[in-house]
């Protein structure tokens, strides 16, 4: 009985693997796929130990390797990210965030922050950590066409309520946010800058976006799985000293005890990979996120921000609702292992965040896989094909399960003939 079911997980960790790694055509902008140097670090000791506090200054013994290994994760990330001061112990962009509003709020402190419609993470709201930690949510005004902040409004706002935080940036991230911009008016009422990096700190990684923190940013917060290519995980960078040691004394113990040290590693290689190939990864992110909304524009999909040139992110936002809806919409093409994410677009109320008016795409995975401009084309005739002249799904699924054979190996990688090592030397990964 009991092997009966050890083998029925077994099949359904590899029926999983299966689909989303080999099968599908995956467009989930939160998402990546790690390189199998990565893989390969990450499934070690570290997932059974401890070692709450700092390196070389723990509250457990049997962590000296793993003291080593986060020094040098943390001095990595600010070499890379030109950051003073770095913490890698967040396990998320959102406990990244619960600590950074923790450490710069009082109960009752206002925090400005764009609408969750226009990308806001639900962290930063009302419905999160935010709320739960007392802070009250402020709107900071947006601009829907241009799908970003506001920036002539928004100072006006800021003067206005004085608040402690302002956040920028979130889950819909198509353009730069405006830093620069609002530095000034943040100094003159006294708010700190958080940014949240989480969608595109791979793209910073590889200079091909804004730099948050030379442009002023106080704080930036993020997770290291998106645009970023590393296992699950959350990180703090700051050039400001007293921000760093307010987050630092905060991040633990309040919003985690021990900080899952098998990330540790496989997140330096993630950040040595950036290093030699970042810039050229997400120069091609942006190309292809641009090729795609073009493609899907002209083939009579509602792109967002049609008249700023759709995106210059990883990202590409459609209206759906002439075709049933953010919901029915991802549902149609997950039907077709074209996976992707209902969202919510300016002009939805916080009601329909089940229902939502958008899909979210995202194209850094399939960046990463090898696809370039051409294969944009060919996924924006997929997504008409299922949506638009309702061919059978059937068929552009098996179509699909086709294309991604000549898209099985992770770029941007050391060619060290570790594309093999995944299926030969980690058979659970496949
Ligand atoms: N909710 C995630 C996203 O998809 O953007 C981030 O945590």
């Amino acid at each position: 009985m009991a092997y009966e079911e050890i083998y029925r997980i077994v099949e359904l960790v590899r029926a999983h693997n299966k689909w989303r790694r080999k099968e599908c055509i995956n467009l989930i902008a939160s998402e990546n796929v790690t390189s199998p140097l990565v893989d390969m670090l990450y499934m070690n000791d570290g997932m059974h130990r401890y070692a709450e506090g700092l390196p070389w200054k723990r509250y457990y013994q049997g962590t000296r390797y793993i003291d080593e290994i986060e020094e040098k994760t943390n001095l990595a990330l600010g070499e890379l990210f030109r950051a003073k001061f770095v913490d890698i112990r967040p396990v998320s962009g959102t406990s990244a965030n619960g600590a950074a509003f923790f450490s710069l709020c009082e109960r009752d402190d206002t925090a400005l922050v764009a609408p969750v419609y226009a990308g806001s993470h639900v962290s930063h709201t009302k419905y999160g950590i935010l709320g739960a930690l007392g802070i009250k949510e402020e709107e900071l005004p947006f601009n829907p066409e241009q799908m970003r902040v506001d920036i002539d409004a928004s100072i006006k706002r800021i003067k206005e309520k004085k608040p402690k935080i302002i956040i920028l940036g979130g889950s819909v991230i198509l353009f730069r946010q405006p830093v620069k911009e609002l530095r000034e008016v943040a100094n003159e009422v006294g708010s700190y800058i958080i940014y949240d990096a989480a969608h595109v700190l791979g793209l910073i990684a590889g200079k091909q976006f804004q730099d948050p923190l030379a442009e002023g940013a106080d704080l930036v917060t993020s997770s290291t799985h998106k645009t970023f290519p590393g296992p699950q995980g959350g990180v703090a960078l700051s050039n400001n000293q007293e921000v760093f040691k307010k987050f630092r004394r905060y991040i633990f113990p309040v919003f985690v005890s021990n900080h899952h040290l098998h990330r540790l590693a496989a997140t330096w290689a993630t950040t040595i990979e950036m290093k030699y190939f970042g810039e050229e990864y997400a120069k091609n992110v942006i190309k292809n996120a641009k090729a795609l909304a073009s493609e899907l524009h002209s083939l009579g999909f509602k792109v967002l921000a049609e008249k700023y040139g759709f995106t210059e992110s990883h990202q590409v936002v459609i209206d759906v609702r002439n075709l049933g809806g953010g919901s029915y919409v991802a549902t149609q093409l997950e039907m077709c292992n074209i996976i992707t994410n209902k969202n919510m677009i300016p002009g939805d109320t916080p009601d329909k965040v089940r229902e939502p008016s958008g899909l979210r795409l995202g194209v850094q995975e399939m960046t990463r896989y090898g696809c370039g401009v051409s294969e944009m084309k060919y996924i924006a005739e997929l997504m008409e094909k299922a949506l638009i002249k309702k061919v059978d799904k059937e068929s552009i699924k098996n179509e699909i399960i086709e294309f991604r054979k000549n898209f099985q190996h992770v770029k941007y990688t050391f060619d060290i003939e570790l594309n093999n090592l995944t299926e030969e030397k980690l058979p659970i990964l496949i």
